[in-house]
């Protein structure tokens, strides 16, 4: 059954709805805000077209939209991020620059603020009317270079396409066969900015431009090299679907064995439109990574908190033997120091002479004790251990996966800040029952929703 954008919208309200009514309170417990969490995802789906320089990707966005858009040439054409879009109904066409676009705060963009003004002079979003346009955003990116640095480009690019990832639900990552696979910003993009920004699931490979093949042999070919440099550069043993493309150009004739292949270009198009359907799983997926993330700290506060309770039982037990020596002795060495009081509690016993006054000095000395040993705990035992934890929170946990640790490094400064400012009321929170809860919402709940998103 082909789903419809109302039933995809519906879910995904429901699914807006969902994390606060059963997890609120569990967050606010660990200083989360659980509104903030699905916002960047409120906007339009978005799919990121990123890949080498003249691979065709402004091409096949002119024509996928059917209007020419944007620009496109032999040499490195674009150096700018442009969002495409088409205007609400309360707004006109055209379009807003960089510093509009990361200050309006019903667009995901606020992230790129960060990159520095030489970013927001290459950012810019395009409104034009385009029915395709009202329910996705394309971004168009520079493409990749070989011999390009971070100065040369004056902002971090790479850092750019990793936060434009995080948010897209769709990636388009074109290549060429001139140079399958072998520009070096490629290369880093699908080593280390893919990776921790965006699951696998979300990229769609292509190898554009085959027509420029001399025949079949020469796009095997390319094919393998490709197949290869990716294989090399993502660590995975599979080969993912590869799209082999090509444009329409005028007056170009295409050889008649590729044209086999022209069904794949429609199906990439076709596959851009599915990317509201691709937010639904994007969302479950952040939901899913910040109830882990969740997990996390709720166990490593639980452990802080066992580990409180026992510093406090051995401090007590420690504090009732001062205490009872204190009872027994402290009159007595009174006694021995001044000759006050007269008849201390174990010279009383021994010569069978006590009395209630006798229990006067040896309780006043018993509460003293608890008082300063109470006062010691309050005011050095305990920061100690605070300090001795927020300083090396990695103390509290033994983590077992990979993705434990990169769920960890992220979530690290939290669980030091909840240690420094929020130790004592930690002490109190009830840690087991909101780690079954978190538990129980991970396997019911956001499982049961996997199950529906698939079936659309
Ligand atoms: N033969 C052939 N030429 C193509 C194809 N796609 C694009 N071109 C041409 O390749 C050149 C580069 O295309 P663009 O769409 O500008 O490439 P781009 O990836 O946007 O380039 P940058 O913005 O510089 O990164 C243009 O001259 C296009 O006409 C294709 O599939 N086959
Ligand atoms: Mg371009």
């Amino acid at each position: 059954m082909e789903s419809t954008l109302p039933d995809i919208n519906r879910l995904k309200e429901e699914i807006e709805r969902m994390l606060p009514k059963k997890l609120s309170k569990v967050f606010e417990c660990y200083g989360f805000n659980v509104e903030e969490l699905l916002t960047p995802l409120k906007w339009k789906p978005l799919v990121l077209i990123i890949g080498n320089y003249s691979s065709g990707k402004s091409t096949f966005i002119n024509e996928f939209l059917g209007q020419e858009v944007q620009r496109t040439g032999q040499a490195p054409t674009d150096d700018s991020f442009t969002i495409l879009t088409a205007p609400d109904a309360e707004e006109g066409p055209g379009d807003l620059t960089g510093s509009t676009i990361v200050a309006d705060e019903r667009l995901p963009f606020g992230g790129l603020r960060k990159f520095g003004e030489k970013l927001l002079s290459h950012l810019v979003m395009k409104r034009i009317e385009s029915e395709k346009l009202r329910d996705i955003a394309i971004i168009d990116t520079p493409g990749m270079l070989d011999s390009v640095t971070e100065q040369d480009r004056g902002y971090d690019f790479l850092g750019v396409v990793g936060e434009l990832a995080r948010l897209s639900d769709l990636i388009v990552l074109m290549f060429d066969p001139h140079k399958a696979g072998t520009i070096k910003e490629t290369y880093k993009v699908l080593r280390i900015t893919l990776p921790a920004s965006a699951g696998e699931d979300r990229v769609l490979f292509v190898l554009n431009r085959i027509d420029e093949c001399e025949n079949l042999e020469d796009l095997v070919r390319a094919y393998g090299t490709l197949c290869w440099n990716l294989s090399q550069m993502t660590g995975r043993k599979d080969i993912p679907r590869i799209f082999l493309t090509y444009a329409n150009i005028p007056g170009k004739e295409v050889p008649e064995e590729f044209q086999v292949w022209e069904k794949e270009r429609e199906e990439l198009k076709k596959a851009l439109l599915s990317a509201p359907r691709m937010r639904l799983f994007h969302m479950l997926q952040e939901v899913d990574k910040v109830a882990r993330e969740l997990s996390l700290v709720i166990k490593a506060m639980e452990r802080f908190k066992t580990l409180f309770l026992t510093r406090l039982k051995s401090f007590g037990k420690s504090l009732a033997i001062s205490g009872l020596l204190a009872f027994l002795l402290g009159d007595l060495a009174m006694n021995i120091l001044t000759g006050y009081p007269d008849n201390p509690l174990l010279l009383s016993l021994a010569t069978g002479s006590l009395t209630v006054d006798s229990f006067l000095w040896p309780v006043i000395w018993l509460l003293f004790t608890i008082a300063a040993g109470s006062l010691y705990f309050q005011k050095v035992t305990f920061p100690r251990f605070v300090k001795a934890y927020s300083s090396d929170p990695d103390r509290l946990l033994d983590l077992e996966s990979a993705y434990d640790r990169d769920l960890w490094v992220r979530i690290r400064p939290k669980v030091k800040e909840l240690i420094e400012k929020k130790a004592r009321h930690q002490i109190w929170v009830r840690h087991r029952s909101n780690l079954t809860k978190v538990k129980n919402f991970i396997k019911k709940d956001l499982q049961g929703f996997y199950k529906r998103v698939k079936r659309f």
